[in-house]
């Protein structure tokens, strides 16, 4: 099935954080496409592989990057699609990452979750999908319903 979704790590150090978005895309069956492409290591890759990908049809870019993590902003230079960007916590508490990702100038703005928050980059994604696609709005319905008995489940076990 062709990718709805591109994941972009800036760095192979960051998989653990794309993992948690790779686990929520599948559980929803949504088919996505993960590639490593740096800001400032490989900028030429990065415009190659956004440019490609948007004629392909890719309709959310989900940026994975820590420290001064310009990759989110890179990629939104390169597409009209919407960026989701996830700050990595690269053993500096992830704050220097979520500045330089939800700080993007007009008008190239960065849909920015919050730090490590692979899952929910995913979901968001989904949601933007879910717009014109009813299949993947139920799911995140069903996703959502399933969560919430979660909640109310342990509460009832906890408290007597
Ligand atoms: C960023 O620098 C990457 O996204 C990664 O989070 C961080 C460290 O990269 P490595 O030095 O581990 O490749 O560009």
């Amino acid at each position: 099935m062709t990718p709805k979704i591109m994941i972009i790590l800036g760095s192979g150090s960051d998989i653990a954080i794309a993992e948690k978005s790779m686990k929520i895309l599948e559980k929803l069956e949504i088919p996505y496409s993960l590639k490593i492409a740096s800001a400032h290591r490989t900028p030429d890759l990065v415009r190659e592989i956004v440019i490609q990908g948007t004629n392909a049809g890719i309709e959310v870019f989900i940026g994975i990057a820590g420290l001064a993590a310009h990759l989110p902003g890179a990629i939104a230079a390169y597409t009209p699609r919407p960026v989701i960007g996830v700050p990595v916590d690269v053993k500096t508490g992830g704050v220097d990452a979520l500045e330089s990702i939800v700080q993007m100038p007009y008008p190239s703005p960065i849909a920015t979750v919050g730090i490590d928050r692979g899952d929910n980059a995913a979901i968001l994604a989904a949601q933007f999908i879910g717009l014109h696609d009813d299949e993947i709005r139920q799911k995140i319905i069903n996703l959502r319903k399933n969560y919430a008995l979660k909640v109310k489940n342990s509460n009832e076990e906890i408290i007597q």
